[in-house]
C-alpha cells in the first residue's frame, strides 16, 4: 500500500480505474455495494465547486494586476485569451459531435441526477448571468452566476488598487485554502473512482469503456487542429512570423508541458523559450506568460467542449442549442480559474456538467484516461500562451532581436 501511495495521483487513478473494470467484470451487478464510496467522492466534488471557483477566479482576475499595468499590453493579452479559448470550446464542441465519442452506449441518467433544466432562450440565458442576489446564486450553486460575480470582484479589486488589498488577500487566502483541500479531496479520487466505475462495469459489462478511447483520439485530435490552425493563422497574421518558426521555437515548452502536465511548471520553460528562441522581449514575456499560465488554457477549453458532449453522448442525453451555448460561455469562463497544475480541467469539469445538470458519474469514467487527456490539453495551453506573446510582443514593437536574426538555436 505504501508503495502505491508513492505513485502519483494519476497514476493511481489509473490503477483504481483497472482494479474496477476487473472487479466490475468478476463480480457483474453485486459490485453495486462500492457505490457509496463513489457517492462520497462525489459529494466531496460537489462540496468545493462552489468556493473554488469563486475564489480561484477572483484570484485570477485580480493577478493581472494594477489597472494601469492593465492598460494597453493587458487588455490586448486578455482579448486575445478570451477570443482563443471560445474558438477553443467551440472546436472541442463541433469535433465532439462529429466523433460522437459517447454515442451508442445505453446508460440512463442516474436517478438522482436532477432534472434538465428549463431552457428559456439565448436572450433569457445571457440576462440571468447577471445575480440579482450574489450570495443566493453561491448558496444555489448558480455556476454563471458565480463566475459573473468572481470577475467582478477582480475587476473591481483590480481598479480599486490600494484600498482593496485586503479583500485581495482574502481570496488569495481562501484559494490556497481551496486549492489544499482539493489537493486532500483528490487524495481521495482513486477510492472514489473505483467506487463510481465498478458498479458501472458490473452493470453494463467492460465493453463502455471503448468510447473512452474515441474521447482520447476526439481530445487530441481537436487539440492538435486548434494548436495547427488557429494558432497558426494568429502568429502568422497578428505576429509576422512564420507558422514554422513559431511551433519550432515553442516545441521545448510544449514537450515539457505534455510530459509534466503542468502548465505552471512549464513556465520557466515557456518563457525562456519565447525570449530565445521567438524574439518576444521579457518586458512582455513577463506579464503575458505568468499570466496566461493562469487564465488562459485553450487546452481545457478544448477538453470541457469534448468532455462535456461525451457525458450527454454516453448518458443519452440531448443537450439543447442553448445549453451548448451555455457550455461554451461556462467553458470560456471557467477555464480563467483552472489552476495549471495537473488533473485541474477534472475538477473544473465538474462546474461545466452542473451547469447543465448532467450526471457528475461521468468524471468518474474520465478520470481514468484523464492522464492522457491532460497531457495534450496542457500543451495546448502552453502553446496558447505564447502565441499571445509573440502577437502581444510584436504589437507592441517590442521585437528585442529582429526575427530573421533571432538565434535558431532551441533551448
Ligand atoms: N493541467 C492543467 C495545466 O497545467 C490543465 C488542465 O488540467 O486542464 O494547464
Amino acid at each position: 500500500m505504501r508503495r502505491i501511495a508513492r505513485l502519483g495521483l494519476l497514476t493511481q487513478i489509473l490503477i483504481a480505474f483497472v482494479i474496477a473494470v476487473i472487479l466490475g467484470v468478476v463480480f457483474g451487478p453485486a459490485i453495486n455495494v462500492v457505490q457509496p464510496l463513489g457517492d462520497l467522492f462525489l459529494r466531496l466534488i460537489k462540496f468545493i465547486i462552489v468556493p473554488l471557483i469563486l475564489s480561484t477566479l477572483v484570484m485570477g482576475v485580480a493577478s493581472t494586476g494594477d489597472i494601469k499595468k492593465l492598460g494597453r499590453i493587458g487588455s490586448k493579452t486578455i482579448a486575445y485569451f478570451l477570443i482563443t479559448t471560445f474558438g477553443a470550446v467551440s472546436i472541442g464542441l463541433i469535433l465532439g459531435s462529429i466523433f460522437s465519442p459517447g454515442k451508442g452506449v445505453n446508460i440512463s441518467v442516474p436517478s438522482e441526477a436532477a432534472p434538465p433544466p428549463e431552457t428559456e432562450g439565448v436572450i433569457n440565458i445571457l440576462l440571468n448571468i447577471i445575480p440579482t442576489n450574489p450570495i443566493a446564486a453561491l448558496t444555489e450553486g448558480n455556476i454563471l452566476q458565480i463566475i459573473f460575480f468572481a470577475i467582478f470582484i477582480g475587476l473591481g479589486i483590480t481598479m480599486v488598487g490600494k484600498k482593496a488589498q485586503p479583500l485581495q488577500d482574502f481570496f488569495v487566502g481562501l484559494s490556497e485554502v481551496m486549492l489544499k483541500i482539493t489537493g486532500i479531496i483528490m487524495k481521495f479520487a482513486p477510492i472514489g473512482i473505483f467506487g463510481l466505475m465498478a458498479p458501472i462495469i458490473g452493470e453494463y459489462g467492460a465493453s463502455v469503456l471503448l468510447p473512452l478511447i474515441k474521447l482520447v483520439l476526439a481530445v487530441g485530435i481537436a487539440c492538435i487542429f486548434h494548436a495547427v490552425v488557429v494558432y497558426s493563422l494568429a502568429v502568422k497574421t497578428f505576429g509576422k512570423m512564420s507558422p514554422i518558426k513559431f511551433f519550432k521555437g515553442i516545441l521545448p515548452a510544449s514537450l515539457v508541458a505534455f510530459s509534466t502536465q503542468s502548465s505552471s511548471g512549464t513556465l520557466p520553460v515557456t518563457m525562456k523559450s519565447c525570449e530565445d528562441n521567438l524574439g518576444v522581449s521579457n518586458e512582455v514575456s513577463s506579464f503575458v506568460l505568468p499570466l496566461g499560465a493562469t487564465i488562459n488554457m485553450d487546452g481545457t477549453a478544448i477538453y470541457m467542449g469534448v468532455a462535456t458532449l461525451f457525458i450527454a453522448q454516453f448518458y443519452s442525453v440531448l443537450l439543447t442549442f442553448e445549453q451548448i451555448l451555455l457550455v461554451i460561455l461556462i467553458a470560456t469562463l471557467g477555464s480563467i480559474g483552472t489552476a495549471g497544475v495537473p488533473g485541474a480541467g477534472l475538477v473544473m469539469l465538474t462546474m461545466v456538467l452542473a451547469a447543465v445538470n448532467l450526471p457528475l458519474e461521468g468524471i468518474a469514467l474520465i478520470a481514468g484516461v484523464d492522464r492522457f487527456l491532460d497531457m495534450f490539453r496542457t500543451s495546448v495551453n502552453v502553446t496558447g500562451d505564447a502565441s499571445a506573446a509573440v502577437i502581444v510582443n510584436t504589437s507592441e514593437n517590442k521585437l528585442n532581436v529582429p526575427l530573421e536574426q533571432s538565434t535558431n538555436k532551441v533551448v
